[in-house]
């Protein structure tokens, strides 16, 4: 026997050795390549366990990914009907409550519904997007009984709202009007609103069937309050709370911002109605009813004397003085649960 033929023989002996060895390789291999792959299964999968497995997980992929509530509100909105214009859980009269020991936290605590200053109804998606601006400076009992009626009034009115307090900040004269162009500017920076009332702190709606929407025309909430009999002060005016569209309040420049203390810049705003081709509308008297919180006049906003000179320019001046003129330092917006609070420096009347 050769060499070749020995080492045949042996080869042929040990073939069941050799057998077992190519097999633990190909076993080692295979758990090799196995256990590697192991780490992608996460991003692979079969048709057969995608068929299982992806309509779930894509789901959830997707509305983790999604910025929190807004989207899933959206979808709650396509899902809804639309609210009607009067809402069924409508009351009429409501008592109002007036109490002396009311704190902000017990407000809080009967609203949890709200957050942020806004509320959306439940079960309707509302007509329009409303904005309530308040001018403010040191009123807290007044906003705090505001508060206290407005919101469940709003609530049953079906309404998707906000409230914005515009803080004027130091001791400066008051300025109404700027504050509430102020309050325009600033609310469009956060949302899309189709409507803004403009809210006077001490006046508190007494009947729900005077609805807080916009109307064709520039809307005049208060025909009556308590102080002056329920009867229009007089033919033009149009204070108090007022609700108008975005559009209605950008044709008319907004208000003036030259009214320093108290009175006029409501008669500016009616002229700079009527110059824009508008009229003024208002709900029936029984309905647009308001009792007004007493008080006496604040320091720092004196009757303006200029007023009656101003009004007089109106028509001269209301294209260039108003919400494309106004300027302001913004110190500061905070949300609260129950509204936004802006404050402001709107500097001092320049003579
Ligand atoms: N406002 C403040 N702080 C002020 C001044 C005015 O928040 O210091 C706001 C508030 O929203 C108020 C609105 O501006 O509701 C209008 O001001 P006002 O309530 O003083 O105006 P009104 O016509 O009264 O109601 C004028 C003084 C009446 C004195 C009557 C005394 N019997
Ligand atoms: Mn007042």
């Amino acid at each position: 026997m050769g060499i070749t033929g020995i080492i045949g023989n042996l080869l042929c002996q040990m073939r069941f050795l050799l057998f077992i060895a190519v097999c633990l390789t190909i076993v080692g291999w295979a758990s090799f390549y196995m256990k590697d792959s192991t780490r992608y299964t996460p991003k692979y999968r079969t048709p057969v366990e995608n068929f299982w497995k992806c309509p779930t997980s894509v789901k959830k992929t997707e509305y983790n990914s999604q910025p929190p509530l807004v989207e899933q509100t959206s979808q709650k909105e396509v899902d809804l009907k639309t609210c009607p214009i009067l809402s069924p859980n409508l009351q009429g009269v409501v008592p109002l409550m007036f109490q002396p020991n009311l704190t902000l936290a017990d407000v809080e605590k009967k609203f949890p519904m709200m957050s942020d200053g806004h509320y959306q109804p439940e079960t309707c998606r509302a007509q329009q997007k409303v904005a309530i601006l308040i001018p403010y400076r040191n009123r807290e009992r007044h906003l705090l009984y505001l508060l206290d009626n407005l919101l469940p009034f709003l609530q049953r009115q079906q309404l998707d709202y906000a409230i914005y307090i515009i803080n004027q900040a130091g001791d400066v004269t008051f300025n109404r009007a700027k504050l509430l162009n102020i309050g325009y500017l600033e609310a469009l920076k956060e949302e899309n609103w189709d409507c803004f009332i403009f809210h006077d702190v001490d006046l508190v709606p007494e009947n729900d069937y005077n609805t807080y929407l916009c109307d064709s025309e520039p809307k005049h909430l208060v025909v009556g309050r308590n102080a002056t009999g329920y009867r229009l002060r007089y033919k033009g005016y149009f204070g108090g709370v007022t609700a108008m569209t975005r559009k209605q309040i950008a044709k008319v420049n907004g208000y003036s911002n030259h009214y320093w203390g108290w009175g006029g810049e409501d008669d500016d705003l009616y002229y700079r109605v009527l110059l824009g081709q508008m009229t003024v509308v208002r709900p029936p008297a029984e309905v647009a009813r308001y009792t007004m919180i007493f008080h006496n006049r604040d320091a720092g906003n004196e009757v303006n004397k200029e007023r009656v000179n101003l009004l007089k320019k109106a028509s001269m001046v209301w294209k260039k003085d108003g919400l494309n003129s106004c300027t302001y330092k913004l110190l500061s917006i905070e949300h609260e649960p129950l509204y936004i609070n802006i404050t402001v420096d709107i500097g001092k009347p320049h003579h």
